[in-house]
């Protein structure tokens, strides 16, 4: 037995025994699901109601220059209709939405499924009334608040393709996404409470859209009644519309592979990348794990505490847990206000019974004491999942221990916007867990670890290198919207046949695969992709600043925080309020997600002759592991290595 092994944590007899899989028939379904995709898939589309029933299943290829990926590619469906009308025979009264309030004085509200379609539907007739078609792109940038939901599922009613920006995204970020996908219309609030804060949407909306078309119209809801200023001709009053509007909206039979929505997310270079994710494949897969990686039954109270604007809250606050049938919780606030213990006492009064979040937002509620848990009850916890970025033992356990009270299985699921669902993940009444490993494949998926040089497949048990996948999923992005080339040259062209994930991955003994971090200039600070482009590109288009190169650097609570090398330009002398102005300056072109946690000036960036900057040895310094910073033959002046180390966050 490997070490790895005597750390596992097995699934109680009880949960297994009541589980959708247990152990056999995830061996069973698994190989079948990768023998014959086909034939598994084709029986597992039928988890959706199909207008049109598919006889293509899986039309994909992955060969370099011709990248096409294509499931079920000729049923027609409709994903409100999926979400919403067909559970209304049997669910008309369910709960299909619990929205808990910023304000924990605040009521709740519980929306039936009856609710949900009659505010669907006038949602949906409120956007044909504004000229939205099948096929235009509608931009929402709204807080976590019900009409979120509606919004999306307004769009998916009538064919429109939605695109969601974070509410903390600053003007720039959110019009240079409305440009980039030719929005026709945003969709804002007045302002979003958070944390007793509260920022102005419509403000920043207004500022963005100053940099847009002015034929983009805005649709605002009025949420906190907060003053906002109102441009005649161009604003709209949705919740006023809604009320004049017919709670009648057939929905618009969609093919397949039509888009259901474009989702930005940042990469190794330029700017983000519009990933695109189908209607029938993306929501076939959000249903399936959903269902199974939590282990939802009829009745259950799911809870995931990410916000919509990340791909997170697309699949398991609204697709997934809507096309089960599902009551899903979404929470406004943030895990530390009133105080940090928020997330308890919302599991306590809706009786949550799975309830998935993020590392980072464990890692700071831990360090707060056990009492802001122990207070509540959590007895109605069965499950508990994490994603977005690798969890530490510790935390781990924690989870484990002192929220779980040994009782719940951990699912640690990997997996990316541009997977629309779990790809590694355990299936809580089948696999054993180990503290910080993803586990085994979600059903039809086949990882790989490669070489990183020579992008050999490495086919030992126990190996490392760099994850990707072989062949497809249902749920696999389709493109970058407008542009086709940069989704085949991101994602296949660097291991020829594969879908490349940009993170490194180590198998153990057992076949268990841990994620190990991004291996490109991608960080994650508490969750968020961040591409260090972006952060470098916003920082030199200060007046002040010449060059900037930013790498990522360990943070106990974030995972990663962001360190920024910065070279001023002749004239300008550092100085501790020019640090704070650009923070804040970073934070106004990019969000406050993107502030960096440390600021070097940089007098010079090592480079190489050919003028490349040696990131390598940027990242070494911003870890204070300057021992083995490896070649630096290559290095035009060597001495601006010694310059920085000495001058680091660590030396100060
Ligand atoms: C869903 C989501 C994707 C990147 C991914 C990886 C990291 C996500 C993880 C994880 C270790 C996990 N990541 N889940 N790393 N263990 N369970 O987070 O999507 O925002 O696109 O980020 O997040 O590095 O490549 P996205």
């Amino acid at each position: 037995m490997s070490n790895d092994t005597i750390q596992m944590t097995r699934p109680s007899e009880d949960f297994s025994a009541n589980a959708h899989i247990d152990r056999t028939r995830y061996e069973e379904l698994y190989a079948r699901s990768v023998e014959d995709p086909v034939g598994f898939w084709a029986e597992q589309g039928k988890v959706l109601d199909w207008i049109e029933p598919y006889t293509q299943v899986k039309k994909t290829c992955f060969d370099f220059g011709r990248v096409d990926i294509k499931w079920y590619a000729d049923g027609v469906l409709n994903v409100a209709a999926n979400c919403i009308d067909r559970h209304l025979a049997r669910r008309s009264l369910q709960t299909a939405i619990i929205f808990e309030p910023d304000d924990p004085d605040a009521p709740a509200q519980h929306i039936t499924y009856k609710e949900l379609s009659d505010k669907v539907n006038r949602f949906a007739n409120v956007l044909l009334s504004q000229g939205i078609m099948r096929g235009d792109r509608v931009v929402i940038y709204l807080p976590m608040i019900p009409e979120a939901a509606y919004a999306m599922l307004a769009c998916a009613r009538i064919g429109a393709i939605h695109s969601i920006v974070f509410a903390g995204f600053s003007p720039d970020a959110l019009a240079n996404r409305i440009n980039d996908c030719g929005a026709k219309l945003v969709i804002t609030a007045d302002t979003a409470p958070r944390g007793g804060k509260r920022t102005p949407l419509k403000a920043n909306t207004d500022a963005a859209l100053l940099h847009c078309s002015d034929k983009v119209r805005c649709l605002v809801v009025k949420h906190t009644g907060d003053q906002i200023s109102w441009v005649q001709g161009r604003d709209v009053d949705v919740k006023y519309l809604m009320e004049h509007a017919s709670p009648d909206c057939p929905p618009r039979p969609m093919n397949a592979e039509d888009p259901l929505f474009i989702l930005y997310t940042s990469g190794s270079t330029g700017r983000p990348k519009g990933v695109v994710h189908s209607s029938g494949g993306y929501l076939a897969y959000a249903a399936l794990t959903h269902k199974y990686v939590f282990d939802y039954h009829d009745g259950d109270i799911f809870w995931c505490t990410a916000d919509v604007g990340w791909v997170t809250g697309h699949s398991y606050i609204v697709y997934g847990p809507l096309a089960n049938g599902a009551t899903t919780v979404m929470f406004e606030g943030v895990p530390t206000y009133p105080d940090a213990g928020r997330f308890w006492a919302v599991v306590e009064k809706h009786r949550v019974n799975q309830f998935y979040t993020a590392p980072t937002a464990l890692r700071s509620l831990m360090g707060q004491g056990n009492d802001w848990v122990e207070t509540y009850d959590l007895s109605s916890l069965k499950l508990l999942g994490t994603v977005g970025e690798p969890i530490n033992p510790e935390a781990w356990n924690w989870y484990n221990e002192v929220v779980g009270k040994g009782n719940c299985p951990i699912v640690d699921t990997w997996w990316q916007t541009e997977t629309g669902g779990h790809l590694l993940t355990p299936l809580p009444g089948a696999i054993p867990t180990k503290p910080g490993s993803a586990t085994l494949p979600f059903f039809g998926v086949q990882p790989v670890i490669l070489d990183p040089a020579t992008g050999e497949e490495l086919t030992e048990t126990e190996t490392e290198g760099v994850l990707a996948i072989r062949d497809s999923w249902p749920g696999q992005m389709r493109t970058v919207w407008g542009d086709h080339e940069r989704f085949q040259e991101t994602y296949f062209q660097q291991y020829k046949g594969y879908y490349f994930s940009g993170d490194g991955c180590r198998r153990d003994a057992d076949g268990y695969y841990w994620i190990t971090g991004r291996v490109d200039d991608v960080i994650n600070v508490s969750g968020h992709r961040m591409g260090t482009a972006e952060v470098e590109s916003a920082l030199v288009a200060h007046a002040k600043v010449a060059e900037a190169a930013v790498v990522g650097m360990p943070h106990d609570i974030k995972g990663q925080g962001i360190y920024a090398y910065v070279t001023l330009m002749n004239d300008v002398e550092p100085s501790d309020a020019l640090r704070a102005e650009l923070e804040k300056w970073v934070r106004t072109e990019i969000g406050p997600i993107a502030k960096p946690d440390f600021i070097q000036w940089a007098p010079g960036l090592p480079k190489t002759r050919s003028g490349k900057i040696m990131r390598r040895i940027l990242r070494k310094i911003a870890e204070n592991d300057t021992t083995s910073l490896g070649d630096t033959s290559t290095l035009a002046d060597p001495a601006v290595v010694d310059e920085l180390i000495a001058n680091s966050m660590y030396r100060k």
